[in-house]
């Protein structure tokens, strides 16, 4: 003790003043809830959620027959032979709603940070100071760590902690209301009490921890693995020093721990074992993949691969629209049938650059499509037999903005930008390519000398509606040679403005023709359309990348 004590002043800081308030919320049985809000006939039934051969959760009926997480299924079924065992291995609709529950818990603060799919810690220091200003008492919402009201401490954490479990109780009401899950909360001065003390009472119950009983939550562990943050590896380098308690870990030396484990982790697990934590809540930014997998017992065919592949894409582009970024890596992902179990669980991928422009092309869908299929094929021979157990598609590495126009036009223009790119790159490259060599005559005969005649008309075509007139505005007020001036036979009598092909033009609506004329007599205005997330100015920005 007093080795730790001499160790770091910024622990001896959180053990004497408790000025944070966190709460650490945990979803109820999380994936057996998604299912029972998806099929709620499943509520009053006892269920299990099933990966590869074992039951990974239950729902609190199931675990009336005494089902506990990561049994095999023959093993749940013996102890609960009506166990409805719904299938788990598809994430997409347990990470959706984890999204939907981290966004629900940033109404109440910014400093949340997401672990895994189912727990947020939440700092509401600031928003308890807010309300201790506002009110002068308060009542406890919730269970406290065993009935212990803290009476010694005068730091001011009663009223704080107090003021914290009634915030607790609004997120868990909250969180109740706009999605229909529950959850517990654990409410305490720092992130490891506040994560023990909240599944002292569950389910959907919470719980706060006075700082005069941390030391009697830690003491309670099982075991010194039992602290979150001790994993796996940790644990056995302990349990070889013949440290297997959380009291063990407090009588060792800091010296020894710190000799086998390193300082950092050494001074935090010394620390930890006097529940003593004062990391910060990290605010999680948004997540760095949107991956979709799908298992089967026996993917064999292509007709299979395409159409697994198919409604993955759905299902990601779908994602990919309600996160708002871009991504610009294309990864797919198989698990090939194997007898071994161990080798089963193993995944290969190979992933690809993509242009994030793709994301505007009605045909994006097709496009990811023939780039998923040839990595498939860089993965799995498919002109002999195969046999997969899943196939995955996964999305990373996004931008927050919409690419610059450049990169726009390049995935337009019927040239490869990059003679240098990367084997990557190059994919994308060949694929722009592959469709202006296939339209190359039709368009040629259509184009005039004007800067459209770079873009390759069926892409041109495919782009959402906004983003074909911007195009067309800018390339109207490119040009300063007067243009041809005729009556259409489509009947327009407007004229066509200098330099836009013609043709494109007596297409547009009228309104769009007229304020391309509009545009082109009195020079360059801002376009009243807009491409989304885009706040740098326009002015111009399509007429440099239009010209040849
Ligand atoms: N999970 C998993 N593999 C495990 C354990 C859990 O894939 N070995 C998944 C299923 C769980 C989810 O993670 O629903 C969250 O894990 P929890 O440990 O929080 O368990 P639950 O939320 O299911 O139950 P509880 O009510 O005990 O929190
Ligand atoms: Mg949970
Ligand atoms: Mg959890």
């Amino acid at each position: 003790m007093e080795e730790f004590e001499n160790c770091n002043d910024i622990q001896l800081d959180s053990k004497f003043r408790h000025t944070r308030t966190i709460i650490h919320i945990d979803l109820d049985c999380f994936y057996a809830q998604v299912e029972m809000l998806k099929n709620p006939e499943l509520a009053s039934k006892p269920v299990g959620i099933k990966q590869q051969h074992y039951v990974i959760t239950s729902n609190y009926v199931a675990r009336e027959y005494g089902i506990k997480k990561c049994m095999l299924i023959t093993e749940a079924l013996a102890l609960c032979p009506k166990l409805v065992i719904v299938n788990g291995e598809d994430l997409h609709d347990y990470r959706l709603m984890s999204n939907k529950i981290t966004e629900v818990i940033k109404q109440f603060s910014a400093k949340v940070e997401k672990l895994g799919l189912d727990e947020n810690f939440v700092d509401v220091t600031e928003v308890v100071e807010k309300k201790l200003k506002m009110e002068s008492k308060f009542e406890i919402v919730g269970h406290v760590y065993k009935n212990e009201i803290e009476n010694s401490c005068l730091c001011g954490c009663r009223e704080r902690l107090t003021i914290g479990s009634q915030i607790a109780n609004e997120i868990r009401s909250k969180i109740k209301q706009e999605l229909g899950m529950t959850c517990c909360a654990g409410i305490a001065h720092n992130k490891l009490l506040a994560k023990l003390v909240g599944p002292t009472h569950k389910p959907n119950q919470q719980t706060v921890l006075f700082p005069s009983s941390a030391l009697t939550l830690v003491l309670n562990l099982s075991c010194a693995r039992a602290i979150p943050g001790i994993g796996r590896k940790s644990s056995d380098i302990l349990n070889a020093l013949g440290i297997d308690s959380v009291s063990d870990i407090q009588n060792a030396s800091l010296s020894l721990l710190e000799k086998h484990l390193g300082d950092q982790l050494a001074q935090w697990i010394k620390g930890a074992s006097f529940g003593v934590d004062d990391s910060e809540v990290k605010q999680t930014g948004k997540q760095q993949v949107i991956g979709l997998e799908e298992a089967s017992k026996g993917l064999y065919s292509m007709k299979d691969i395409n159409s697994k592949l198919h409604s993955l894409i759905e299902r990601g582009l779908k994602l990919i629209q309600e996160d708002g970024r871009f991504p610009t890596t294309l990864r797919v992902s198989v698990r090939k049938y194997s007898k071994s179990e161990e080798y089963t669980k193993q995944r290969e991928s190979k992933q690809c650059a993509i242009n994030p422009s793709m994301f505007r092309l009605n045909s994006c869908k097709e496009q990811i499509l023939k780039l998923a299929l040839s990595l498939f094929e860089k993965l799995v021979d498919h002109t002999k037999p195969f046999h997969l157990t899943l196939i995955g598609l996964a999305f990373t590495k996004f931008q927050e903005e919409l690419p610059v126009k450049s990169s726009l036009l390049q995935f337009l223009t019927k040239t490869s930008p990059h003679k240098d790119a990367s084997t990557e790159s190059e994919n994308i490259s060949r694929f722009g390519v592959k469709i202006a060599n296939k339209e190359q005559t039709s368009v040629e005969t259509a184009i005039s000398n004007d800067y459209l005649a770079n873009i390759d008309q069926s892409v041109l075509d495919e782009l959402p509606e906004d983003i074909r007139n911007e195009i067309f505005q800018a390339n109207a007020h490119v040009s300063s040679q007067p243009g041809p001036s005729n009556v259409h036979r489509s009947g327009s009598k407007l004229n066509c403005p200098a330099g836009v092909d013609p043709k494109v033009f007596y297409e547009l609506p009228e309104d769009i023709q007229k304020e391309l004329i509009e545009n082109n007599e009195q020079g360059y205005k801002k376009p009243k359309t807009s491409l989304n997330n885009h706040s740098k100015p326009k002015q111009n920005s399509i007429l440099s990348y239009l010209k040849k």
